[in-house]
Protein backbone atom coordinates (compact mmCIF):
# COMPACT_ATOMS: atom_id res chain seq x y z
CA UNK A 1 0.00 0.00 0.00
CA UNK A 2 1.49 2.83 -0.87
CA UNK A 3 1.69 5.55 2.65
CA UNK A 4 1.19 9.30 1.86
CA UNK A 5 3.13 11.94 4.44
CA UNK A 6 0.37 14.13 5.48
CA UNK A 7 1.93 17.54 5.37
CA UNK A 8 -0.39 20.10 7.18
CA UNK A 9 0.02 23.37 5.64
CA UNK A 10 0.95 26.30 7.97
CA UNK A 11 -2.44 27.86 9.31
CA UNK A 12 -0.86 31.08 10.86
CA UNK A 13 2.35 33.57 9.97
CA UNK A 14 4.13 32.02 13.10
CA UNK A 15 3.83 28.79 11.28
CA UNK A 16 5.87 30.22 8.32
CA UNK A 17 8.77 28.89 8.21
CA UNK A 18 11.28 31.58 6.22
CA UNK A 19 14.48 32.23 4.71
CA UNK A 20 15.60 35.98 4.43
CA UNK A 21 18.20 36.77 1.88
CA UNK A 22 19.54 39.99 3.16
CA UNK A 23 22.62 42.65 2.50
CA UNK A 24 22.92 45.55 5.12
CA UNK A 25 21.06 48.34 6.22
CA UNK A 26 17.40 47.22 4.11
CA UNK A 27 18.01 43.61 4.64
CA UNK A 28 18.65 43.91 8.52
CA UNK A 29 15.14 46.36 8.87
CA UNK A 30 12.94 43.63 7.28
CA UNK A 31 14.79 40.44 9.27
CA UNK A 32 14.19 42.67 12.56
CA UNK A 33 10.37 42.74 11.91
CA UNK A 34 10.25 39.04 10.69
CA UNK A 35 12.10 38.03 13.98
CA UNK A 36 9.17 39.77 16.18
CA UNK A 37 6.85 38.00 14.28
CA UNK A 38 8.38 34.21 13.83
CA UNK A 39 9.72 31.89 16.83
CA UNK A 40 13.48 31.97 16.18
CA UNK A 41 13.23 28.36 15.20
CA UNK A 42 10.98 29.40 12.07
CA UNK A 43 13.60 31.87 10.64
CA UNK A 44 16.85 31.98 9.28
CA UNK A 45 18.66 34.95 7.95
CA UNK A 46 20.72 34.13 5.22
CA UNK A 47 23.63 37.56 4.31
CA UNK A 48 25.59 38.57 1.54
CA UNK A 49 29.35 38.58 2.53
CA UNK A 50 30.68 39.91 -0.77
CA UNK A 51 30.89 42.73 1.35
CA UNK A 52 33.61 41.41 3.08
CA UNK A 53 37.01 42.23 3.56
CA UNK A 54 40.63 42.19 4.80
CA UNK A 55 41.25 45.76 6.75
CA UNK A 56 44.00 46.87 8.98
CA UNK A 57 44.65 42.96 9.36
CA UNK A 58 41.11 42.00 10.48
CA UNK A 59 38.50 40.83 8.93
CA UNK A 60 34.98 42.89 8.17
CA UNK A 61 31.91 41.59 7.73
CA UNK A 62 29.92 44.46 7.19
CA UNK A 63 26.70 43.12 6.38
CA UNK A 64 26.55 40.12 8.52
CA UNK A 65 27.73 42.61 11.58
CA UNK A 66 24.59 45.23 10.29
CA UNK A 67 22.01 42.23 10.62
CA UNK A 68 23.48 41.75 13.89
CA UNK A 69 23.82 44.42 15.76
CA UNK A 70 19.93 45.19 14.35
CA UNK A 71 18.52 41.99 15.77
CA UNK A 72 19.78 42.50 18.87
CA UNK A 73 18.94 46.30 19.23
CA UNK A 74 23.02 47.80 19.32
CA UNK A 75 22.72 49.17 15.61
CA UNK A 76 23.35 53.05 15.27
CA UNK A 77 19.92 54.14 14.23
CA UNK A 78 21.50 57.28 12.46
CA UNK A 79 23.89 55.12 10.29
CA UNK A 80 22.48 51.92 10.10
CA UNK A 81 25.11 50.23 10.85
CA UNK A 82 27.85 50.10 13.53
CA UNK A 83 26.95 50.25 16.97
CA UNK A 84 25.18 52.99 18.61
CA UNK A 85 26.94 55.01 21.11
CA UNK A 86 30.25 54.14 19.99
CA UNK A 87 33.51 56.10 19.60
CA UNK A 88 36.21 56.51 17.09
CA UNK A 89 39.41 57.01 19.76
CA UNK A 90 41.18 53.89 17.71
CA UNK A 91 40.46 55.42 14.77
CA UNK A 92 41.78 58.60 15.75
CA UNK A 93 44.83 57.47 16.97
CA UNK A 94 45.51 55.38 13.61
CA UNK A 95 45.19 58.41 11.90
CA UNK A 96 47.77 59.85 13.87
CA UNK A 97 49.97 57.28 12.16
CA UNK A 98 48.59 58.25 8.48
CA UNK A 99 46.92 54.39 8.55
CA UNK A 100 43.80 54.40 6.83
CA UNK A 101 40.96 56.17 8.50
CA UNK A 102 38.45 56.20 5.21
CA UNK A 103 36.44 53.16 6.66
CA UNK A 104 35.07 54.16 10.02
CA UNK A 105 35.27 51.40 12.50
CA UNK A 106 34.14 52.32 16.44
CA UNK A 107 35.88 51.27 19.48
CA UNK A 108 33.12 48.78 19.96
CA UNK A 109 32.89 47.31 17.08
CA UNK A 110 36.29 46.88 16.44
CA UNK A 111 36.01 44.19 19.68
CA UNK A 112 33.49 42.21 17.03
CA UNK A 113 36.22 42.28 14.10
CA UNK A 114 39.16 41.44 16.28
CA UNK A 115 37.20 38.42 18.30
CA UNK A 116 35.95 37.31 14.41
CA UNK A 117 39.38 37.19 13.11
CA UNK A 118 40.86 36.03 16.16
CA UNK A 119 38.40 32.20 16.26
CA UNK A 120 38.68 32.61 12.12
CA UNK A 121 42.82 32.25 12.35
CA UNK A 122 42.21 29.50 14.77
CA UNK A 123 40.01 27.17 11.93
CA UNK A 124 36.68 28.64 13.11
CA UNK A 125 34.37 28.43 10.04
CA UNK A 126 32.20 31.84 9.54
CA UNK A 127 29.01 30.23 10.13
CA UNK A 128 30.34 29.09 13.44
CA UNK A 129 32.08 32.35 14.49
CA UNK A 130 28.54 33.94 14.01
CA UNK A 131 26.91 31.74 15.71
CA UNK A 132 29.11 32.45 18.77
CA UNK A 133 28.89 36.01 18.03
CA UNK A 134 24.80 36.17 17.72
CA UNK A 135 24.71 33.48 20.98
CA UNK A 136 26.62 36.19 22.87
CA UNK A 137 24.51 39.48 21.77
CA UNK A 138 21.39 37.68 22.34
CA UNK A 139 20.67 36.92 19.14
CA UNK A 140 18.43 33.38 18.77
CA UNK A 141 17.99 33.71 15.03
CA UNK A 142 20.14 31.85 12.71
CA UNK A 143 22.17 34.55 11.29
CA UNK A 144 24.04 32.57 8.08
CA UNK A 145 26.61 33.86 5.71
CA UNK A 146 26.00 32.68 2.49
CA UNK A 147 28.63 30.74 2.29
CA UNK A 148 32.48 30.34 4.53
CA UNK A 149 34.77 30.72 1.94
CA UNK A 150 35.84 34.74 0.51
CA UNK A 151 34.01 35.73 -2.43
CA UNK A 152 34.53 39.22 -2.55
CA UNK A 153 32.38 41.50 -5.22
CA UNK A 154 34.31 43.57 -7.08
CA UNK A 155 32.91 46.48 -9.16
CA UNK A 156 34.30 47.78 -12.45
CA UNK A 157 33.76 51.09 -12.78
CA UNK A 158 34.70 54.13 -15.39
CA UNK A 159 37.63 54.29 -12.92
CA UNK A 160 38.81 50.72 -12.99
CA UNK A 161 38.03 47.39 -10.87
CA UNK A 162 37.50 48.31 -7.32
CA UNK A 163 37.00 46.21 -3.96
CA UNK A 164 33.67 47.13 -2.91
CA UNK A 165 34.35 48.65 0.14
CA UNK A 166 36.83 50.60 -2.27
CA UNK A 167 33.88 51.88 -4.23
CA UNK A 168 31.38 52.14 -1.92
CA UNK A 169 32.65 54.01 1.11
CA UNK A 170 36.55 55.53 -0.32
CA UNK A 171 35.18 57.00 -3.35
CA UNK A 172 31.26 57.07 -1.88
CA UNK A 173 29.72 54.92 -5.13
CA UNK A 174 30.67 58.06 -7.28
CA UNK A 175 32.34 56.29 -10.03
CA UNK A 176 30.16 54.70 -12.75
CA UNK A 177 29.20 50.71 -12.63
CA UNK A 178 29.83 48.93 -15.78
CA UNK A 179 29.56 45.87 -14.27
CA UNK A 180 30.03 43.53 -11.32
CA UNK A 181 32.34 40.61 -10.78
CA UNK A 182 33.02 37.61 -8.31
CA UNK A 183 36.52 36.46 -9.30
CA UNK A 184 35.70 33.42 -6.65
CA UNK A 185 32.74 32.47 -7.38
CA UNK A 186 33.98 29.35 -8.88
CA UNK A 187 35.49 28.11 -5.38
CA UNK A 188 32.14 29.46 -3.28
CA UNK A 189 29.80 26.96 -2.37
CA UNK A 190 26.72 27.56 0.19
CA UNK A 191 27.28 26.40 3.78
CA UNK A 192 24.77 23.17 4.82
CA UNK A 193 23.27 25.93 7.16
CA UNK A 194 22.09 27.51 4.21
CA UNK A 195 20.89 24.50 2.01
CA UNK A 196 18.61 22.85 4.88
CA UNK A 197 17.35 26.66 5.64
CA UNK A 198 16.39 26.86 2.10
CA UNK A 199 15.37 23.25 2.10
CA UNK A 200 13.10 23.50 4.81
CA UNK A 201 11.40 27.28 4.37
CA UNK A 202 7.96 27.37 3.56
CA UNK A 203 8.52 30.91 1.56
CA UNK A 204 12.09 32.52 0.81
CA UNK A 205 11.82 36.28 1.11
CA UNK A 206 13.95 38.48 -0.50
CA UNK A 207 14.70 41.24 1.83
CA UNK A 208 14.71 45.33 -0.26
CA UNK A 209 18.47 44.80 -0.14
CA UNK A 210 20.65 45.67 -3.70
CA UNK A 211 19.37 42.92 -6.61
CA UNK A 212 22.88 43.41 -7.63
CA UNK A 213 25.82 43.02 -4.90
CA UNK A 214 23.86 41.62 -2.06
CA UNK A 215 21.04 39.19 -3.39
CA UNK A 216 22.62 37.97 -6.81
CA UNK A 217 25.92 37.01 -5.16
CA UNK A 218 23.46 34.71 -2.47
CA UNK A 219 21.81 33.41 -5.63
CA UNK A 220 24.50 32.71 -8.05
CA UNK A 221 25.93 30.51 -5.04
CA UNK A 222 25.61 26.60 -6.39
CA UNK A 223 22.20 25.18 -5.78
CA UNK A 224 20.81 27.94 -4.26
CA UNK A 225 18.90 29.87 -7.46
CA UNK A 226 17.40 26.44 -8.15
CA UNK A 227 16.42 26.05 -4.05
CA UNK A 228 14.78 29.37 -4.14
CA UNK A 229 12.72 28.75 -7.65
CA UNK A 230 11.79 25.52 -6.32
CA UNK A 231 10.00 27.75 -2.96
CA UNK A 232 7.43 29.93 -2.46
CA UNK A 233 9.47 33.04 -2.74
CA UNK A 234 8.84 36.89 -2.47
CA UNK A 235 10.40 40.11 -2.94
CA UNK A 236 10.02 43.30 -1.39
CA UNK A 237 11.47 46.64 -3.15
CA UNK A 238 14.18 48.30 -2.15
CA UNK A 239 13.34 51.10 -5.03
CA UNK A 240 10.67 53.21 -4.25
CA UNK A 241 9.57 56.39 -6.61
CA UNK A 242 12.48 55.87 -8.73
CA UNK A 243 14.99 55.96 -5.73
CA UNK A 244 16.57 53.94 -3.44
CA UNK A 245 15.58 53.99 0.20
CA UNK A 246 19.47 53.52 0.64
CA UNK A 247 22.63 52.93 -1.02
CA UNK A 248 23.76 53.18 -4.86
CA UNK A 249 20.89 50.48 -5.85
CA UNK A 250 19.44 53.09 -8.42
CA UNK A 251 22.59 54.80 -9.82
CA UNK A 252 23.67 51.00 -10.37
CA UNK A 253 20.35 50.45 -12.47
CA UNK A 254 21.16 53.40 -14.36
CA UNK A 255 24.70 52.87 -14.61
CA UNK A 256 23.78 49.22 -16.03
CA UNK A 257 21.14 50.91 -18.95
CA UNK A 258 17.58 50.42 -16.80
CA UNK A 259 15.54 52.71 -15.55
CA UNK A 260 15.30 52.61 -12.26
CA UNK A 261 12.42 51.92 -10.74
CA UNK A 262 10.17 49.17 -8.28
CA UNK A 263 9.05 47.20 -11.65
CA UNK A 264 12.90 47.32 -12.66
CA UNK A 265 13.84 45.22 -9.87
CA UNK A 266 11.10 42.43 -10.13
CA UNK A 267 12.23 42.28 -14.38
CA UNK A 268 15.79 41.74 -12.44
CA UNK A 269 14.38 38.85 -10.25
CA UNK A 270 11.63 37.46 -12.89
CA UNK A 271 11.43 33.92 -12.92
CA UNK A 272 12.33 33.48 -9.53
CA UNK A 273 9.36 35.54 -7.77
CA UNK A 274 5.72 33.99 -6.73
CA UNK A 275 4.84 37.50 -5.23
CA UNK A 276 6.30 41.02 -5.18
CA UNK A 277 5.92 43.97 -2.79
CA UNK A 278 6.48 47.73 -3.50
CA UNK A 279 5.53 50.65 -1.92
CA UNK A 280 2.62 52.33 -2.40
CA UNK A 281 3.89 55.30 -3.61
CA UNK A 282 4.63 53.15 -6.75
CA UNK A 283 0.92 51.34 -7.09
CA UNK A 284 0.84 51.99 -10.48
CA UNK A 285 3.30 50.07 -11.38
CA UNK A 286 1.26 46.64 -9.94
CA UNK A 287 -0.32 45.86 -13.38
CA UNK A 288 3.71 45.76 -15.24
CA UNK A 289 4.74 43.73 -12.34
CA UNK A 290 1.70 41.06 -12.81
CA UNK A 291 2.77 40.89 -16.32
CA UNK A 292 6.06 39.69 -15.22
CA UNK A 293 4.66 36.78 -14.00
CA UNK A 294 4.10 37.14 -10.54
CA UNK A 295 1.67 38.59 -8.04
CA UNK A 296 2.44 41.54 -6.81
CA UNK A 297 0.86 44.24 -3.73
CA UNK A 298 1.64 47.76 -2.51
CA UNK A 299 2.39 48.90 0.60
CA UNK A 300 4.03 51.67 2.53
CA UNK A 301 7.61 49.72 2.46
CA UNK A 302 9.51 52.49 4.64
CA UNK A 303 10.94 51.06 7.98
CA UNK A 304 12.48 53.47 10.13
CA UNK A 305 11.45 51.75 13.33
CA UNK A 306 10.37 48.19 14.97
CA UNK A 307 6.80 49.43 14.44
CA UNK A 308 7.34 49.80 10.49
CA UNK A 309 9.67 46.89 9.96
CA UNK A 310 6.79 44.59 12.11
CA UNK A 311 4.08 45.70 9.83
CA UNK A 312 5.91 45.07 6.75
CA UNK A 313 6.67 41.55 7.71
CA UNK A 314 3.20 41.30 9.06
CA UNK A 315 1.80 41.87 5.30
CA UNK A 316 4.72 39.91 3.91
CA UNK A 317 3.75 36.72 5.63
CA UNK A 318 0.58 37.06 5.33
CA UNK A 319 1.11 37.56 1.85
CA UNK A 320 2.89 34.64 1.78
CA UNK A 321 0.33 32.21 3.60
CA UNK A 322 -2.22 33.91 0.76
CA UNK A 323 0.06 32.35 -2.13
CA UNK A 324 0.94 29.64 -0.48
N1 LIG B 1 29.68 52.55 5.50
C1 LIG B 1 30.09 53.79 5.15
O1 LIG B 1 29.47 54.42 4.30
N2 LIG B 1 31.21 54.35 5.74
C2 LIG B 1 31.92 53.69 6.69
O2 LIG B 1 32.93 54.23 7.18
C3 LIG B 1 31.47 52.39 7.10
C4 LIG B 1 32.10 51.70 8.11
C5 LIG B 1 31.56 50.46 8.53
C6 LIG B 1 32.14 49.78 9.59
C7 LIG B 1 31.63 48.56 10.00
C8 LIG B 1 30.52 48.02 9.33
O3 LIG B 1 30.02 46.84 9.72
C9 LIG B 1 29.93 48.69 8.27
C10 LIG B 1 30.44 49.93 7.87
N3 LIG B 1 29.88 50.62 6.81
C11 LIG B 1 30.33 51.86 6.45
C12 LIG B 1 28.74 50.07 6.10
C13 LIG B 1 29.14 49.18 4.94
O4 LIG B 1 30.16 49.64 4.16
C14 LIG B 1 27.90 49.01 4.03
O5 LIG B 1 26.70 49.14 4.75
C15 LIG B 1 27.73 47.70 3.42
O6 LIG B 1 28.85 47.00 3.06
C16 LIG B 1 26.72 47.79 2.27
O7 LIG B 1 25.68 46.95 2.60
Amino acid sequence: MIQFALVTPPASIKQLRVAALAGGVGGAKLAHGLATLLPPENLSIIVNTGDDFEHLGLKICPDLDTVLYTLAGRSNPTTGWGLTGDTFNVLDALGCFDAPTWFRLGDCDLATHLWRSELLRRGMLLTKVTNMLSHALGVRQPILPMCDMPMPTRILTDQGEMDFQVYFVQHACRPAVRAFHWPQVGNAKPSAEVIAALDTADVVVFCPSNPFVSIDPILMLPGVRERVNSRLSIAVSPILDGVAVKGPAAKMFSEVGIKPSAQAVASHYAGLLKGFILDKVDEAQIAQVRALGMEAAAIPTLMPGLLERTAVAQYVLEFALHLL
